[in-house]
């Protein structure tokens, strides 16, 4: 965290610099000299934080597709803080960005900020996740996976999983992410749609889990404690926590992946090693690189071009009924 924190502030001391050249050669050479080096397109991002393997990739892929597309990022990591992305998007309408693209931690409590923007002229990217908002025309578009398809895939491996196994009753015990945010709301939509017909799926609990490991391995202590060797299912919302999960799962005395089925999402490496050794079951994949879209998007907001209103990446799923030797390095 310290580092990206430590490189959020290089981004922002080189574009300071960059402004005070750029002010420093318009007074030496006049107008028309700098409208020569103006950089094409001047993207402001606030990113929600560093708090997954599936956060880092995705900053990762922003900033290397914004410099193969030759556009300038104004990059702001907000520590897992909306009052952080709020200040950044002010911070980026105050030095007239061309667009403003971020990743809304949760989905309400938007609307002035993203008002500020609209009167400034400014379109707005949304990226992984969405806002709820009742005013219209707040951001130009969403590019972002499909949450509620993420869910639906997670309980639908599970009821092939029960019919392999041939079990007649499970408890499942869920660990979600960041309360109010989209992809807690939507992976748990859709996974509760895709078990509901089934008489033998009863969900026991949901935890706020947070997306974090630490608060994953908490959550995992408490629920254990509650219901013991009552768990059949873990399904958690994504790659940490369960990661955070699992050893608390092992000190209880209980296999993961035997004892307990286990259902991740993301698809980071280090799942996908976890799931090739037998510990994971099923992870669904959540795909952290949108940076060509966002770039795309951008540069036709930039030239007043019209964009789609929703971009969903493909996404698979992986799981232990498949031969994986094979996968390549996932980047994340
Ligand atoms: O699943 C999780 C991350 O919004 C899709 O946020 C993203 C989620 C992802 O912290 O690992």
């Amino acid at each position: 965290m310290g580092k990206k924190t430590g490189r959020n502030k290089i981004h922002r001391r080189i574009f300071k610099v960059s402004i005070l050249m750029a002010a420093l050669l318009l007074a030496a050479c006049g107008k028309k000299e700098i409208a020569q080096d103006e950089p094409g397109l001047l993207l402001g991002f606030s990113q929600i934080g560093s708090e997954s393997a599936w956060r880092i990739g995705n900053t990762t892929d922003i900033e290397e597709k914004a410099a193969e597309y030759g556009i300038s990022l104004m990059f702001e990591n907000a520590n897992q803080k909306q009052e952080n992305q709020i200040a950044a998007i002010r911070r980026f309408i105050a030095y007239k960005v061309d667009v403003i693209a971020f990743s809304p931690i949760v989905e309400d409590g938007w609307d002035n900020v993203l008002m500020e923007a609209k009167n400034a002229g400014i379109p707005v990217i949304l990226v992984d996740r969405d806002i709820s908002t009742e005013e219209e025309g707040l951001t130009a578009c969403l590019i972002g996976a499909d949450f509620y398809e993420e869910g639906k895939k997670a309980g639908e491996y599970l009821i092939k999983k029960a019919d392999s196994l041939g079990l007649d009753e499970v408890n499942i015990v869920e660990i979600a992410g960041t309360d109010n945010s989209t992809p807690m709301r939507k992976r748990q939509e859709g996974f509760a749609d895709a078990i509901a017909g089934d008489k033998r799926m009863h969900v026991l609990e949901s935890i706020d889990g947070d997306f974090l490991k630490s608060r994953g391995a908490e959550c995992m202590r408490i629920l254990l404690e509650k219901y013991g060797d009552k768990i059949d299912v873990v399904y958690s919302h994504n790659d940490e926590m369960t990661l955070g999960a699992l050893p608390e799962i092992e000190e209880a005395g209980f296999v993961p992946g035997k004892d307990i089925i286990i259902i991740s999402i993301d698809g980071g490496q280090e799942a996908i090693d976890v799931l090739k050794s037998g510990k994971i079951n099923c992870v669904v994949e959540c795909t952290p690189k949108l940076g060509k879209e966002v770039m795309e998007t951008a540069l036709k907001l930039k030239n007043g071009e019209r964009v789609e209103a929703v971009i969903h990446p493909e996404e698979q799923v992986f799981s232990d009924e498949q031969d994986l030797s094979g996968l390549a390095p996932r980047g994340y």
